[in-house]
């Protein structure tokens, strides 16, 4: 059965597109592809192994057949259930003949997910498109926890995440993560997917997207900016010895008081008022 859903326009993309001009460009890309669902099951069976087939559509309705290749891939599909219990990062294979494009997922609930696709077609700028799908009347989204312990054990390794301790929205804001294996700093961090790490950072709700890279290709510190207050929860991939790890975590951003009175877009930040 082919069933068509037509993806929405997501507002932020790639974080390193940091000029207005290229997020302007991208947000005019993303009203010119849509994702078209080929197969997929009516109902998310849990714990089965799906066949999940699509095809990017332009608006004149053709078939993009070609992308270019970014961070490694193809397609990067990255999948989180609503409420940002769970997540998957994958890479769709594409048929260069007939621009379908498909992954084997394995949904550990019934969802409702959102799917997000990221990718580059040939000659043009990144872009970022989502579908929903999946969930059914009695799911009971879980409320995210904000973290209150920095560091977290993912199997031998022990990964403290530092953030400010006060976020506030519209502000800059640097975070990073540290790495220890056996209470010894790891410093040889094997790159993943042509990066030192990808954080990919999702807010409650709305499910606003953000995916990031390390601002020096050194170490996991990255940059960011929360345009609105809420919760948002952090997902951060990086490798060692060949692995694959993931910390998650979940910070609270607060509206930023100090830039009521006057324009974001015009007023330098004011992070001193009353010196
Ligand atoms: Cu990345």
């Amino acid at each position: 059965m082919k069933k068509l859903l037509i993806s929405s326009l997501i507002l932020l993309t790639f974080a390193s597109c940091s000029n207005n001009e290229d997020v302007l460009e991208d947000v005019l890309n993303e009203t010119l592809y849509h994702v078209e669902v080929l197969t997929l099951p009516e109902q998310i069976i849990p714990n089965k192994e799906e066949k999940f087939e699509f095809q990017i559509i332009t608006n004149n309705g053709e078939i993009q057949k070609v992308f270019e290749i970014m961070h490694e891939k193809l397609m990067h599909l990255v999948i989180v259930r609503k409420d940002l219990q769970e997540f998957q990062h994958l890479h769709p294979t594409i048929d260069p003949k007939t621009g379908i494009a498909t992954a084997n997922i394995t949904f550990p609930t019934s969802g409702p997910y959102r799917m997000f696709f990221e990718f580059t077609p040939e000659y043009q700028s990144s872009i970022t498109l989502d579908i929903d799908i999946g969930g059914n009347t009695s799911f009971q989204p879980q409320e995210l926890e904000i973290s209150k312990e920095a560091t977290q054990k993912i199997g031998d390794y022990e990964v403290t995440y530092n953030f400010p301790k006060i976020i506030k929205t519209n502000e800059e804001i640097e975070y990073s993560l540290e790495v220890q294996k056996n209470s010894q700093p790891v410093t040889d961090l094997e790159n993943y997917l042509g990066a030192k790490g990808h954080s990919i950072i999702l807010k409650e709700g709305s499910l606003i997207y953000v995916h990031t890279h390390p601002k020096n290709n050194e170490d996991l510190t990255f940059g960011t900016n929360f345009t609105e207050p809420g919760k948002y929860k952090i997902f951060t991939q990086f490798q060692h010895n060949g692995k694959i790890m993931r910390a998650e975590y979940v910070v609270e951003v607060v509206e930023n008081t100090d830039l009521e009175k006057t324009d974001s877009e015009s007023a330098p930040a004011m992070n001193h008022p009353g010196h």
